[in-house]
């Protein structure tokens, strides 16, 4: 039997490649995600799947290149210069980069890159396409080069677990709104079934963007799409902390920072660890760091600042751009304060061995770091692990997601200059004690919330989403589920159909009144009535005056507001007349005064209960009035005996005495029949699938929450359902014409 495979896939595969003695050698990266997927891609029989970096174009070396990576469990993608300069450089860099990190006027709008970028996403598709996987294997998708990605191996592979990290924040919708391809790129994303963010805003963010822009519907952090639960949830990611705790516990790692202390004469050590990048804060940090030593003259000479910039993306404008003023901003910085003796910062555009930055960590007295936008931070978490023999004090930017972790560092706005400055003074002066019961507690985080750990639990939850997945499947009506339902509806004689209206047999419509009954749905109705074994009952919230209009000529049982109103046996109307309506007065005040500071908002009164109606009101605004509105109308509720319904877009008061589950048991009590058929959208639902007898097939639209039994995806589905039995009449009539069982009926 074939066994299950894991594949990793991001932009760059985990790997140095170094030419020694002519040939080329790949050197496994160390960096922190190769770390923490080690255990995982190389494992025999896992892959991970990325762009090698340079390669060169002449094909014996590309099959050399491609032999000598296979046996690291590496699949190379290989791209051109021109696909390189569009997806990475042109729209990654220069658009999702830029917009993902606030930097809107940084974005360069080109749609030749747009599509290079959707090409490239699909090579990577065919790539893993080319490891002939199985639709039990899992994938997990990393960073925003790939947004696509999902999505494409989705078509793929409908059942496979794909799961997605997102490594850098995920901007507000109204940010995030920009990007001309926004639909294309969340859509690529719900490809997968797990969306992962460092932090809690992050997936807020994405979640709102879903809803906003595509108008999905969701419920807390789950989204349907095409029938498929998909989550969106908080995974921040951690360090391989032993390595750096053990690192900096080594004998050679406390000589190197001895030596490096000593270079700078014991003065107070402050380290800047960042790759090149305009998000990382550096110029503002150069001039808290010139503020510092402007306003408090006697720290000259006390203090250093270590700033190492690893080298970056240098191909992108902006960032050569940023390269220049950072030389520029150092050579002022030493150049006015600098004396014979010290220079105020020593800087170095460069990238060294971990070792180095394992002395580093250990000999740093602050770490400073000042991101003005960062998914994460690893730098922070790094320093945090070389601490746990020695003292230190972080600083950290609240725009960084490690701020939402480390809540015992300083955290500052990278923005303010002040802000930066003032931490530093408490930083230098911090008494040791403080420092160490500071240190200790961000320790544990990190010691805890390590990158395996962060590993393990997203591929825990990633398997769980798949099986809520598969129970779900089984509650969907599909054909399994309608031959058991077709088998009990051939055997019964006395059918039932409770069927709700709105969002049931007709779709949701901005204008209530619009919703009238099509020809198509009278037809399908008809039919079914047409058995005579079959009761239809529409059973719904709407007056019962509206019921009368479409439905007053048909043999169908109708209960309108929920049971207030009924017109069988007879045919003709009544109502539950002992039901009190005092309460009106003050629920209609409220709801009056909300419907005056909402435009689009309405209250509807029916005899026996009120509707506040949000459809027409803007977005999100609706929602919040609404809920402000059920805030007030609560205490109102015990008092009077009185039932809230939150539905869809509506919010609804009527008394308590009145509910579609009661309303449905009588008709159950008075027709006494051996099959009963129930389905509904909405909350008000809910109380018939609880009271009607537990042989009653009960069906919900739209997979939430619920008590039904089943679950149909959507409005059209609940109506094909309907025709299904509708038309299983025919097949029963034709059967049937030698069946005198059915023709008794
Ligand atoms: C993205 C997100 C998120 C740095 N200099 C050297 C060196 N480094 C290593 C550090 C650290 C890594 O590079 C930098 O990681 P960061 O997290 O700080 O930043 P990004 O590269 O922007 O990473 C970020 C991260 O993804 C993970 O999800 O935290 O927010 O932007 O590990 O140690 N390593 C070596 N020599 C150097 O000179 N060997």
């Amino acid at each position: 039997m074939r066994n299950k495979k894991t594949i990793i896939i991001s932009n760059r595969l985990p790997l140095r490649v170094e030419r020694r003695d002519g040939e080329l050698h790949f050197i496994p990266s160390e960096g922190g995600l190769a770390t923490g997927l080690g255990s995982i891609y190389q494992q025999e029989g896992n892959i991970w799947v990325g762009w090698p970096g340079f390669v060169p174009e002449n094909e014996q070396e590309e099959i050399l290149t491609r032999a000598k990576l296979a046996e690291l469990n590496l699949v190379p993608v290989f791209l051109t210069e021109e696909e390189l300069q569009g997806y990475y450089e042109g729209f990654s860099n220069e658009v999702l980069w830029p917009i993902f990190h606030y930097r809107l006027s940084y974005a360069v709008y080109n749609t030749d890159n747009w599509h290079i970028y959707q090409q490239v996403n699909r090579k990577f598709a065919e790539a893993v396409n080319e490891q002939q996987p199985g639709d039990k294997d899992d994938v997990w998708i990393h960073d925003y080069q790939l947004m696509l990605l999902p999505q494409m191996v989705r078509e793929q592979h409908p059942s496979m677990a794909i799961g997605y990290f997102q490594h850098i924040p995920f901007p507000p919708d109204e940010v995030f709104r920009c990007i001309p391809w926004r639909d294309e790129l969340i859509k690529g994303l719900l490809g997968a079934d797990l969306i992962a963010f460092h932090t809690y805003n992050d997936t807020q963010h994405f979640l709102n963007a879903c809803t906003h822009l595509l108008g999905l519907p969701i419920q807390n952090n789950c989204l349907h799409v095409d029938g498929r639960s998909v989550y969106a949830e908080v995974y921040p990611m951690g360090i391989d902390f032993d390595k750096f705790s053990q690192l900096a516990k080594s004998a050679a790692i406390q000589e190197r920072s001895r030596e490096i202390k000593n270079y700078y004469k014991n003065r107070k050590f402050i380290l800047c660890i960042d790759r090149l990048d305009y998000s990382k804060g550096i110029i503002e940090r150069l001039q808290a760091y010139e503020s510092l030593l402007q306003e408090h003259p006697e720290l000259r000479e006390k203090i250093v600042l270590y700033q190492l910039v690893v080298p970056s993306r240098d191909t992108v404008p902006q960032y050569r751009l940023l390269r220049d003023e950072i030389d520029r901003a150092v050579g002022h910085i030493n150049s006015i304060y600098g004396m014979n003796e010290w220079q105020p910062i020593a800087y170095y555009y460069n990238s060294f061995p971990l070792e180095e930055l394992s002395a580093l960590y250990v000999a740093a007295d602050v770490c400073l770091v000042t991101s003005i936008r960062d998914g994460m931070n690893l730098v922070c978490k790094e320093y945090v692990a070389s601490k746990e023999d020695n003292p230190g004090v972080l600083v950290l930017s609240e725009l960084a997601g490690a701020s939402k972790e480390l809540l015992e560092a300083i955290q500052v706005n990278p923005n303010s200059i002040d802000q930066i400055r003032q931490a530093l003074k408490q930083a230098i002066e911090m008494p040791e004690d403080e420092q160490q019961r500071r240190m200790q507690d961000s320790i544990e985080i990190v010691r805890k919330f390590n990158v395996r750990h962060w590993v393990k639990i997203f591929f825990n939850r990633l398997h769980e989403i798949k099986s809520l997945q598969k129970q779900e499947m089984a509650r969907r009506v599909r054909s399994e589920v309608k031959d058991s339902i077709s088998k009990a509806y051939r055997e019964a004689k006395k059918r039932l159909f409770f069927l709700d209206y709105d969002g049931t047999l007709i779709g949701f419509h901005k204008d209530a009144d619009a919703a009238s009954p099509t020809e198509s749905l009278y037809r399908t109705l008809e039919l079914l009535q047409s058995n005579p074994a079959n009761q239809i009952v529409i059973i719904s919230g709407r007056p019962h005056e509206t019921l009368e209009r479409w439905f007053g000529k048909k043999d169908y049982f109708l209960v309108a507001e929920h049971g207030a109103w009924s017109n069988y046996p007879e045919h003709h109307w009544h109502g539950k007349n002992h039901i009190s309506t005092r309460w009106k007065i003050p629920v209609k005040h409220i709801m009056n005064k909300f419907a005056n500071r909402t435009a689009g908002a309405i209250v509807e009164e029916k005899t026996y209960s009120l509707a506040w109606h949000y459809r027409k009101a803007q977005n999100g605004l609706g929602q919040l009035r609404s809920q402000e509105l059920v805030d007030s109308l609560r205490y109102l509720i015990p008092d009077h005996g009185l039932q809230l319904l939150m539905g869809d877009k509506v919010i609804e008061v009527k008394s308590s005495e009145l509910n579609k589950g009661k309303a449905a048991m009588e008709v159950v009590a008075h027709y006494k029949p051996d099959f009963i058929f129930a389905i509904g959208d909405d909350a008000t639902d809910e109380d018939m699938f609880l009271e009607l007898p537990e042989e009653a097939i009960t069906v919900k639209v739209g997979n939430k929450k619920s008590a039904a039994q089943y679950y149909v995806e959507s409005q059209e589905e609940a109506v094909s359902l309907i025709d299904y039995f509708a038309t299983e009449n025919l097949d029963e009539t034709s059967a049937d014409n030698n069946n005198a069982h059915f023709q008794k009926l």
